[in-house]
């Protein structure tokens, strides 16, 4: 954000607001408050990224290589996957976990909508999935009123979102803590839904190790499951729309917890082999974390401009490279 924010750019776009009220102030206070952000911007709604596109624009070119005049096109198609079990000797990977982002089609994102409008996206939600059956049926929880212990346990065990993040605190997002903010899960917790965190939803399919495709098709089952009940806000340049810019297009994030001993040591080999793969490295506790026991969490980085399939086959065909590299060593 601030590479961008030009002093001409600033001028062109101070005083705009969205029909939402969402304010150039309201999309650049997180990287204001943080500047150890890494991108440090949200949206507010659709509108946020036509309307301050001059700032947005570059910084989506940069995160996902995306140009203002590409197309998205979304491929959930899970048999178009070309993955087997990423350790079928469960020697590296600890757990596989994928995630998009989605948020309701005529509601404001979360970085400003109002109370009641969010309690109205809470009930919208969990009513959808309290309609779920088989693999998917489990109980949502709401944050108001868990128990500190439950919470802590479900947020130590890589379940649910941590608390008081300070870049979402910037956005606004943590605004009216914790009411209608909760979680979804079956019993195996495989498959779990977050309400109202960062986007209004996030859709997770998660299992202990490498199996993918098992991992990709109860996500893919989950999402269709949810667009039988709701509408998702869609653009066909942007594809999904989410708060955050980096989150923009699937939404995808497809991430496996795996041990690295030997190239933890080669800082250089290990860096070199995720660019060349468009994978980000992210610490055990997830974004801004730091790793622990030469664990990580290595997932795509492309969101945009690319289909679901190809970022989940990103962190297949990436992952399998460092594996190799790990086991040369
Ligand atoms: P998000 O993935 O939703 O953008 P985070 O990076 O904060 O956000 O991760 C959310 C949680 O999911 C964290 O507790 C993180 O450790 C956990 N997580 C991510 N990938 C995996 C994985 N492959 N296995 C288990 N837990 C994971
Ligand atoms: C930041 O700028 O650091 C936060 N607002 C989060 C950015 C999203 N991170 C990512 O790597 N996808």
């Amino acid at each position: 954000m601030s590479k961008y924010l030009s002093k001409n750019i600033f001028e062109e776009l101070r005083y705009k607001k969205t029909s939402n009220g969402f304010s150039l102030e309201h999309a650049i206070n997180s990287g204001i408050e943080n500047p150890d952000s890494f991108i440090g911007i949200y949206a507010g709604d659709e509108e946020s990224y036509t309307l301050f596109a001059s700032l947005l624009d570059p910084i989506i070119k940069q995160y996902h290589g995306f140009s203002k005049d590409d197309k998205h096109i979304s491929n959930l198609k899970t048999d178009d996957l070309k993955a087997d079990d990423l350790d079928i000797n469960n020697k590296y990977i600890i757990s596989t976990r994928i995630r998009v982002a989605r948020n309701l089609h005529g509601f404001a994102l979360g970085t400003i909508i109002s109370n009641t409008q969010r309690e109205l996206v809470c009930d919208t939600i969990s009513k959808a999935l309290s309609s779920f059956s088989g693999e998917l049926s489990g109980t949502f929880y709401p944050i108001d009123g868990m128990s500190i212990k439950n919470k802590k346990t479900l947020i130590k065990d890589h379940f649910l979102f941590k608390e008081g993040d300070r870049f979402l605190h910037s956005a606004g997002l943590n605004r009216n803590w914790p009411k209608s903010r909760g979680i979804y899960h079956n019993d195996d917790k495989t498959f779990l839904t977050w309400v109202n965190e960062e986007d209004h939803l996030r859709i997770i399919s998660m299992q202990k190790g490498g199996n993918i495709k098992d991992v990709f098709s109860r996500l893919v089952l989950g999402i269709k499951e949810l667009e039988k009940h709701v509408e998702f806000s869609y653009s066909d340049h942007l594809g999904y729309i989410t708060s955050c810019p980096t989150n923009l297009g699937t939404a995808l994030r497809a991430s496996v917890h795996i041990k690295l001993p030997n190239l933890s040591k080669n800082m250089q080999l290990f860096k070199d082999i995720t660019t060349k793969h468009h994978l980000q490295i992210r610490g055990m506790h997830g974004e801004h974390s730091s790793s622990k026991g030469n664990i990580y969490d290595i997932s795509n980085k492309r969101r945009l401009g690319v289909t679901e399939v190809q970022c989940v086959q990103d962190m297949y065909d990436g992952v399998l490279a460092l594996i190799k590299a790990e086991e040369d060593l």
